[in-house]
């Protein structure tokens, strides 16, 4: 099923003049009602007036995190607050938290998004959905209950933490699908088989997993474990939150709702664009938002778009999964290494488990980094000799297959597990410590 052909099956040609004439209008309300943008336009001589096509976008500069937090809380916002009917904040794990606003004609909207999402994912009006997102400034947990509730399911606003009753409530409420972080859905998982329930006995089928970066590897464990079908979303809350790209149920590729968001990959470094289909810094610009509106948003995150279409019958391109963020690019002896690829590696050997962090210490001017790792509880090792071994491989491993030497440890069962219904925290740098 899909929730709006509309615009998720829109003959291209046509998407792309709705886009143009959606971007024409937003130009013209920042300009008027932003100062940052009002300046910037004038300073390189941009009239919104004037803009003929969609590729004059890049004569505009590039709106970035930082710019935002300089405008905390309400300087980028494009209507009066009497007319906002909701303020979240992004994570804000680096500093200041980015506020951002919704208008009532937005919060339809997203509904509508959160629900093709949704839809994509397998949930129709029948199913239970239980939503394990933190409810609160994060976007996830009330982007998603709008969502469902727009789809006319059965919403649990079970929010996040205290995974025991989580799985009660899975139980006796016959959830259908769940919705969560990857990290969190594989913390049920080894919950569950800890209090000795069987995954079979439920009743989930679907799981739409979003917010953090996950390999497919993950994603393999999380689908044998929790017995569902995984589909990966991705959203950012100064965008708007959850609902702006998600997988159907093909799994090639996030649909992203270009009715909604227009969007580029640059190189990070330079800001031009990519040749097309190659990696590189995703940037959006809202086509459609009232209360706050972003034009070239840089995101930071690394992704590409794929090629071709996807039998599912949507138009809307698809971007590859997220493969990590530009800033956690890890620079080691010159090797860039991004913590999706050490994951990817990492579970690939039997033992290993998705609670992992890479920690950077700086030893003499060199840099060292150790990966460290919580072993399954079921793989025991008989002999010290055994776990040396275990060791050894992982390294080795980690050496090959990213060029650059890793130690490798062995941390305590738990003792990396992230905060329930949180975001795991890859990377420990303590090189300037
Ligand atoms: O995480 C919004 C969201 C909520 C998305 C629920 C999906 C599900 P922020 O807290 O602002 O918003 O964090 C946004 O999280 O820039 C990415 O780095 C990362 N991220 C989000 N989704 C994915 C994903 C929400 N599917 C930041 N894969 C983004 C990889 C993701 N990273």
């Amino acid at each position: 099923m899909i929730w709006e052909p509309k615009y998720e099956t829109m003959e291209r040609d046509q998407l792309r003049q709705l886009q143009l004439e959606r971007l024409q209008s937003t130009l013209t309300r920042v300009a008027r009602n932003v100062p940052y943008y009002r300046k910037a336009f004038a300073e390189a001589g941009i009239d919104p007036d004037d803009f003929r096509s969609l590729s004059d976008l890049s004569r505009i500069p590039f709106t970035t995190k930082a710019v935002l937090r300089d405008a905390y809380p309400y300087g980028f916002f494009a209507v009066p607050l009497r007319e906002v009917v909701r303020l979240h904040a992004s994570s804000g794990t680096t500093g200041k938290a980015t506020v951002v606003g919704y208008t009532a004609g937005d919060m339809k909207k997203w509904a509508s998004l959160v629900a093709r999402v949704l839809v994509a994912g397998g949930v129709t009006r029948e199913d239970v959905v239980q939503i394990a997102f933190h409810f609160g400034l994060f976007t996830g947990g009330f982007g998603f209950q709008q969502g469902a509730e727009a789809l006319g399911a059965a919403l649990v606003p079970a929010s996040s933490g205290n995974t025991r009753r989580q799985i009660a409530i899975m139980q006796d409420f016959k959830t259908s699908v769940l919705v969560c972080t990857p990290g969190y859905a594989l913390h049920l998982a080894r919950v569950m088989e800890e209090m000795g329930v069987n995954a079979n006995a439920l009743n989930l089928r679907h799981g739409l997993f979003g917010a953090e970066s996950w390999s497919e590897a993950a994603r393999t464990q999380i689908e044998d474990r929790l017995k569902l079908t995984a589909t990966d979303n991705y959203g950012v809350s100064e965008v708007m939150g959850p609902g702006v790209a998600g997988e159907c149920l093909e799994r090639s590729g996030l649909h992203i709702s270009e009715d909604h968001f227009l969007v580029e990959v640059v190189d990070p470094a330079t800001g031009e664009p990519v040749a097309e289909g190659e990696e590189g810094e995703l940037v959006i610009t809202t086509l459609a938002k009232e209360a706050f509106p972003l034009i070239r948003f840089r995101t930071g995150d690394r992704t590409r778009l794929l090629p071709g279409t996807c039998p599912c019958g949507r138009t809307l391109a698809r971007m590859a999964r997220v493969s990590g963020r530009v800033d956690d690019m890890l620079i080691l002896r010159g090797v860039n290494v991004f913590p999706g690829q050490v994951e990817s590696i990492l579970l690939e050997i039997e033992g290993t488990t998705p609670q992992w962090r890479v920690v950077l210490d700086s030893e003499g001017g060199l840099d060292r980094a150790t990966v460290e790792l919580e072993v399954d509880e079921n793989f025991v090792f008989d002999r010290m000799a055994d776990q040396q071994r275990f060791l050894d491989t992982v390294k080795k491993r980690l050496t090959s297959g990213l060029g650059v030497g890793f130690d490798v440890r062995m941390t305590e069962h738990g003792s990396l597990s992230q905060e329930e219904g949180g975001k795991s925290r890859r990377v420990l740098d303590r090189r300037g410590a």
